[in-house]
């Protein structure tokens, strides 16, 4: 059992590293123009919510629309209700946009359980 946790936290470890180079220091990539087209539901999964302040924190994968690699990082709701039944540990697809120096979640769902 230990062996098996050790392993299961140094893969976990080892996909961090990979999936969130840029944590700390938090850059978006190349910026690209504000606005898009693109509706291409990204993949995330809930680390933190805080329906009062209307955010939520997920690590999400690359969201195209925005120019943005895979990362954990703050999102806001355009409607803090769409906080509404998600939990933390959901995994999720969701639409999101830049509106200034915010990222704004447009559209958020819960992704079927795999
Ligand atoms: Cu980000």
């Amino acid at each position: 059992m230990k062996l098996r946790l050790a392993l299961a936290t140094g893969t976990l470890l080892v996909l961090a590293a990979i999936a969130t180079p840029s944590f700390a220091q938090h850059r978006h990539g190349v910026d690209l123009p504000a606005t898009s087209s693109t509706q291409e539901l990204a993949d995330g999964e809930v680390r933190r919510i805080d329906p009062a302040k209307g955010t939520v924190v997920l690590r999400h994968g690359e969201i195209k629309a925005i120019g943005m690699g895979p990362m954990t990082m703050s999102f806001k709701f355009k409607d803090p209700t769409m906080a509404t039944g998600l939990q933390v540990g959901d995994r999720v697809r969701f639409l999101v946009e830049r509106q200034g120096d915010d990222f704004v979640i447009t559209q958020i769902q819960k992704a079927k359980e795999s």
